[in-house]
């Protein structure tokens, strides 16, 4: 029985809902859809101006990942402020609730056993709050995800919607004040009539890569249902298998060619996690990134730009992903041939051919 009320997706950006519970009883995770959607320049009420707009991310989480890459990349990092949630939700004995996203800076990290530096406590509200979901409940809504745009001015939230988000900064960063020169600032999603092609390019990595990679690493590794896990595992190494082709064919420097476009920004937070906790944490045991040459180098490639180092923290995402789960002693590898991030500073470490054609049919 179709949901007549199922909103239709853009299966780039979000999952279809279609019987969601059902797939969901039988074991499948199934991604919610965000619904502020309102977009900086087109809304009335949003309209781009410096220092008006605030960020709400946590830095474990791959979808802010696309944010806090967009913001710094575009050099919003003076005209756009931002606050940091714990990397671990709330625990079972919260007097509100459990599994929230909180600020809270003085909490204490048990991978490190001190505060997180990158930490912040709720600023742009004026309420000082310390939960996400309040944020939403003032605008009556039951939703609880981070990352969040908000804006500042009028007390409201413009999107939650991280795809949605980044075209927005991209589109809107020289109104938001970028202090980069249009010259020297990437242009994430060329919106040039003469780029109709590249961006169709784009808008086809971007599916695959949502789809197999971003959501489906969620798929396999939240997933409860040995079928839907070995589907999502075969889907997600098929996938790498494919982009490392890509990258192999004219060893290009990007996924779309010699300049870095959303596509790579939506793929980098995926690969980022891979080694140091997909890996282990999402079950995807298949291979390490490390293993592909090509997509080695990219990773290291992208890592190397400006801003990109500084959008994320391997502590919060260590943090986050194993924090609470199973007994919270929180894995500390790979340490070989090199410990993380540490290793991306080192393309020459993938000199192994890789394995290309993963054995796997889904
Ligand atoms: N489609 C949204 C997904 C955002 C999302 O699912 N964020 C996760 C964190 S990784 C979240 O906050 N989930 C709900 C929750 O944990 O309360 C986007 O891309 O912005």
């Amino acid at each position: 029985m179709t949901d007549p009320n199922a909103p239709t997706t853009d299966s780039s950006t979000e999952e279809s809902q279609t019987d969601a519970t059902v797939r969901r009883a039988d074991g499948e995770f199934v991604r919610g859809v965000s619904r502020f959607r309102s977009h900086l320049g087109e809304d009335p009420d949003f309209a781009p101006e410096p220092h008006r707009y605030h960020l709400y991310v946590a830095l474990n989480c791959p979808w802010c990942h696309r944010v806090t890459l967009a913001r710094n990349q575009l050099g919003l990092e003076q005209t756009i402020t931002m606050d940091v949630a714990f990397p671990s939700r709330t625990n079972d004995d919260d007097p509100v609730a459990a599994n929230l996203w909180e600020f809270n800076p003085g909490r204490i990290a048990t991978l490190t056993g001190t505060a997180l530096p990158e930490c912040t406590a709720e600023t742009a509200t004026g309420k000082g709050y310390r939960l996400v979901n309040q944020i939403y409940q003032a605008e009556g809504s039951g939703e609880t995800s981070v990352p969040i745009l908000y804006d500042k001015k009028t007390k409201r939230i413009v999107c939650n919607e991280s795809a949605e988000i980044i075209r927005m900064l991209n589109k809107q960063a020289g109104a938001l004040g970028s202090s980069l020169s249009e010259r020297d600032r990437p242009e994430l999603y060329p919106l040039g009539a003469d780029k109709s092609q590249l961006r169709a390019e784009i808008d086809a990595l971007n599916e695959q890569i949502y789809v197999n990679i971003n959501n489906g690493a969620y798929k396999a590794g939240f997933s409860s249902s040995q079928k839907v896990y070995a589907a999502a595992f075969a889907n997600y190494f098929q996938t790498l298998d494919a982009l490392e082709t890509r990258l192999a064919w004219d060893n290009r420097k990007f996924l779309a060619g010699p300049i870095f476009t959303e596509a790579d920004l939506r793929l980098f937070p995926t690969l980022y996690r891979h080694d140091p906790v997909y890996y282990l944490r999402m079950k995807l045991n298949g291979a390490r990134i490390l293993d592909y040459r090509h997509l080695w180098r990219w990773l290291c490639r992208v890592y190397a730009l400006p801003g990109v180092a500084a959008s994320t923290s391997l502590v919060h995402c260590r943090q986050g992903y194993f924090g609470r789960s199973g007994n919270t002693v929180i894995p500390l590898g790979p340490v070989y041939p090199m410990p993380y991030p540490e290793a991306y500073g080192h393309p020459e470490l993938a000199a192994a051919p890789c394995p290309q054609q993963s054995t796997l049919k889904s």
